[in-house]
């Protein structure tokens, strides 16, 4: 590893998910500015009354522009329903919540996809309009989806997720249009070694948010050529998962919901894990470095202080790297 010349400056990458990810992903753009690049999933977007939704990418750009609503996680601040009572009332289909401010990102975002845009170039843009100071890259511009095997079924991840709240049991996740999506030259760009300082595996679901970056040919290679520390931060936090159905989900895929079990998924790929203070008693377990500190994101001093925890340990492990 060559790391500790970018040790306080360089470039960091993290890879994200929805809510939970886009919390750390502000704490690093506070610290970092411009030079964060955070690498979205876009494997939970779907076509949904003729408009293309993008949910983790949205929720990355309203928390990374100070839009977000605090409460939902996803979604705009200062939100109207009117649409969507509208829509019930010509007898439309209402289980998924289109806000009317967030309808105007998917109004346009499908208008411009139509004409021709990249999804990368189309968040470049949102971004800079939002203010953002963070690079925001979708992992692909092909399309790749999320479906949840059921016992009966199999559903795509929206209609698991929202219509079927998560109650059907996960029997297997894969990722359709995976195996020949390609990474964007901006992802490549991103995660090219020079000036790269870290890359940082944000708090979201492994299993639904993380696991569909790597099921991109080429991401994990990359990682492993850029010669810098790779950082998890586990969504764990004294044993519950912060957000969602990340539990549920690992009870029923067998695996137990423990900063342990999540090491181990990351196993081969990350260089050290930071864990919350209340699972410190599992640290021991770990066959790898572990930083310890409180996880739970409540407000922004929360995420900065999470984002400069795991700044400084990713620094630490390229010193040791180097001697
Ligand atoms: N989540 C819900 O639980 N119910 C919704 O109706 C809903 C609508 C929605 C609209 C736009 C958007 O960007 C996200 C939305 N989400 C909603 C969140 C989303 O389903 C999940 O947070 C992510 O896909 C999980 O990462």
């Amino acid at each position: 590893m060559s790391g500790t010349a970018q040790s306080g400056r360089g470039r960091v990458v993290a890879l994200c998910g929805g809510v939970g990810g886009a919390k750390l992903a502000l704490g690093l753009q506070q610290v970092l500015g411009p030079r964060l690049s955070v690498v979205v999933n876009m494997a939970d977007d779907f076509e949904h009354l003729g408009l293309r939704i993008s949910p983790d990418l949205d929720t990355v750009l309203y928390t990374l522009g100070g839009l977000s609503d605090r409460q939902r996680g996803w979604g705009r601040a200062g939100e109207s329903w009117h649409f969507m009572e509208a829509l019930a009332e010509v007898g439309g289909e209402t289980w998924f919540s289109l806000g009317d401010r967030d309808l105007a990102l998917h109004v346009e975002r499908t208008r411009r996809l139509a004409a021709g845009q990249t999804l990368t170039a189309i968040a470049a843009d949102i971004a800079r309009r939002f203010g953002i100071a963070a690079q925001i890259r979708p992992v692909s511009n092909d399309d790749i989806r999320t479906i949840v095997v059921t016992p009966d079924e199999e559903l795509a991840f929206q209609r698991y997720f929202v219509e079927r709240r998560c109650e059907p049991t996960v029997r297997r996740i894969r990722f359709e249009g995976a195996d020949t999506a390609r990474l964007t030259r901006e992802v490549r760009d991103a995660l090219a070694p020079r000036d790269l300082r870290m890359v940082v595996i944000c708090p979201s679901n492994p299993f639904l948010s993380i696991d569909p970056l790597f099921a991109v040919s080429g991401l994990r290679e990359l990682l492993a050529a850029a010669g810098v520390p790779i950082v998890a931060v586990s969504p764990i936090v004294g044993g519950q998962a912060v957000k969602g159905p990340t539990r549920k989900i690992m009870d029923e895929l067998g695996v137990a919901a423990t900063t342990a079990a999540i090491a181990k998924h990351y196993e081969g790929l990350i260089s050290g894990i930071v864990i919350d203070s209340g699972d410190v008693a599992e640290a021991d377990g770990l066959a790898l470095p572990v930083h310890a500190t409180p996880t739970l994101m409540t407000d922004l001093a929360s995420k900065v202080a999470l984002a400069r925890q795991t700044l400084a340990f990713g620094d630490r492990l390229a010193a040791q790297a180097d001697r």
